[in-house]
Formats: C-alpha cells, structure tokens, sequence
C-alpha cells in the first residue's frame, strides 16, 4: 500500500499535477501480475465510451436490465416504503434510473435523488437529464468514491439504495459484500436496496459483449493509458498494447486485461518511474463477475439484506433483486 505522505517525496515536474490516480497507478503497476482499479477506467472520456458500450448490438447487460425495469417498474415501485428518497451507486449518467423514478413519481409528488459516482462527467449529465425530463426529482450529485456513503445518511427515510448495472460484478466477492454492509450499516430496519446483476450464461454470449465488433470495448480499456499519458505524464503508446478479454470459467468472470505487444519501457513522468513490460505480458483491468440466483440471494444475505423479490428476463439473462433491511 503506498501512503500519500510516500507520494509527496516523488520529485514531480512543476508542468504536472499530481493527480488523485498517482497512487493507485503506482502501486499497481509495481505488482506481479501487474493490475489497475476498474474505477480508473472512468474518466470523462471512459464514461463516454462507456455509454457507447451500453448501446452496442452485443452489450446485451443495459437492454435486458432496462427492459426488466420497464416491465416491472410498477410492480417494484408497490413493494417500495411510502414517500422513498433514492440513493445511487454508481449512477453513471443515470439513464435506467428515469425508468423507475418515471414510475416511482406515479406514487408521490416528488423525489429527493442522491447519485454517487467518481465520474463528476457522468454526474453532470446524469442531473441534466433527470432535471430536464422529470422536474419533481430533485437531484443532489455526490461526487466520490463508494468508501464513503455518509451521503446515504443525508437521506430523509424510508430510503432506497439503487446498485444497478451489475455494477457489483466488477467487485471481488469479498469486497462485494463488505460494500453491502457498509451500506446497511448507514440504513435503518425497513430501507431497501435494488441490486442489478449480470447471471452466468452462455459464453459465447458473455465473450462477445466484451469483444465487440466495433472496437469500443477496446478503446475504453486503453483509455487507461491514455488517462495516465494525460494526467501523470505518461508515455504509453496504446497501439503497443493489445485488449484482451475472455470468460475465466472457474472464478465466473469476465477478465479484462491489456497486453504487451513487445518488450517495452514506459516512463511515467509524474512518478518518476519506468515501467518494464516483457512481451505478452498483461496488466489487469478489470474483471466483470457473473452470478447465478443462488450466489445472488447469498450475496444479499451475507450483506445484511433480505430477499424480498428477484425479476428476470425471459432468457434469465439478468437478475434485479428487492432486498430490505429487517
Ligand atoms: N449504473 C450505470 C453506470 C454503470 S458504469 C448503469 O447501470 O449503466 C459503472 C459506474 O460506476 C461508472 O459511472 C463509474 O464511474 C462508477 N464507479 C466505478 N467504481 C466506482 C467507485 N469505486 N466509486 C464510485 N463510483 C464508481
Ligand atoms: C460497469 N460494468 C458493470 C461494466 C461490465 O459489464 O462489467 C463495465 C464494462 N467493462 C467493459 N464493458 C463494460
């Protein structure tokens, strides 16, 4: 673990800022395997690239969540305490979220929403879309990291905690729960959290939405680079790393990793580092787990919650499940 007080002695050039990202990009790239944190993928232009992934013809997690939520909107909305303020992990621009707060403002007059992402991009838009289209939602951003959740606190009760998106799924089963007491710990008996999950399926099927035709998905994978090239000084070439990913059938994920097309030095100004890659060798961005309705119910149950309800596409493709605090 590199401490900030470490990061201060790193002589930096005065024409770069040392940006909040220096610590993790250090660390994990000092490790064998080499590996980066996922959020790091969502800069303003990730998010971007991540809201072209979620129209793509083989990216089938968005269409089938929102497709679940716009059939079942009213029906989850009914099973929701009266008068519910909503809070988001992970809001991104929001999108599916007007799917439920369409149908919660059927049930009553307005809506406090408190979305939380480390996109502040993502935020934006996310507030000028719900403002624009729903003016009885009153949106609050939380720009921040899912370390902190005394935002929940702000909430007035009943409260409903939104993790869409299979969000989750890009959590190790550890953290995945720790995250969901956490939660629970900053609610009371009676609030509610609605958490989206991706479920196992064919492979071939869960491949190609990380493989696209297009190249998107590889474009938001090198963005990393990009992003250190851009707020580090760093001298990555993206066109010397190739995306790839594939389904790790024993651990139920998706890996996403970059690999090293050559032998490579990379120099990182802000760190005062080089980094050595030998060819073929990958660094780890993401993994994108994949659940089954059993594990799904375990995760709610070891994270404080109550199974109340599952809903699933005609496929079971994906899993949006009710839970409460008891
Ligand atoms: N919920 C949206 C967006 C999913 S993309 C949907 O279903 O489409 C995942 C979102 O989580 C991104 O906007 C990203 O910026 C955010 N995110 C990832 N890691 C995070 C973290 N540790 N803390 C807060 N937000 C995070
Ligand atoms: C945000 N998250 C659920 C996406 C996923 O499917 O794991 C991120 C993503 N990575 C590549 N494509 C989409």
């Amino acid at each position: 673990m590199i401490r900030p007080e470490q990061l201060k002695r790193v002589p930096v050039p005065a024409s770069i800022p040392v940006s909040e990202i220096a610590g993790d990009v250090l660390e994990g790239l000092s490790r064998t395997p080499k590996s980066l944190p996922p959020k790091l993928l969502y800069d303003a232009e990730g998010s971007a690239l991540f809201e072209q992934i979620t129209c793509l013809p083989e990216y089938y997690p968005t269409r089938t969540e929102a497709a679940i939520l716009m059939t079942h909107a009213d029906e989850i909305c009914s099973r929701l305490g009266k008068n519910v303020s909503v809070g988001e992990l992970g809001a991104g621009t929001a999108t599916k979220t007007r799917i439920l707060l369409r149908s919660l403002l059927r049930r009553q007059f307005s809506v406090n929403y408190f979305p939380l992402d480390v996109s502040d991009a993502a935020l934006k838009l996310a507030k000028d879309e719900v403002e624009k289209e729903l003016q009885a939602v009153n949106v609050h951003p939380q720009i921040g990291d899912f370390e902190d959740l005394t935002f929940l606190e702000l909430q007035a009760r009943p409260r409903l905690v939104l993790y869409i998106g299979s969000s989750i799924g890009n959590l190790e089963h550890v953290d995945a729960i720790t995250l969901l007491q956490n939660v629970a710990q900053h609610l009371s008996s009676g609030d509610q959290l609605l958490l989206g999950v991706d479920l196992v399926k064919d492979s071939g099927v869960m491949q190609a939405a990380y493989n696209d035709s297009a190249g998107i998905t590889a474009s938001f994978n090198k963005n990393l680079l990009i992003r250190i090239n851009r707020e580090l000084g760093g001298h990555f070439e993206p066109e010397a790393f190739y995306h790839v990913s594939f389904w790790n059938e024993a651990a139920s994920r998706i890996e996403l990793h970059l690999e090293s097309a050559r032998s490579q030095s990379v120099r990182v100004d802000a760190l005062d580092t080089t980094i050595r890659f030998g060819q073929g060798e990958r660094i780890h961005t993401e993994n994108s787990y994949k659940y089954t309705l059993e594990r799904l119910g375990d995760l709610l149950q070891h994270g404080g919650f109550q199974l109340e309800h599952t809903w699933t596409d005609p496929h079971c493709w994906f899993a949006v499940s009710l839970g409460v605090i008891k």
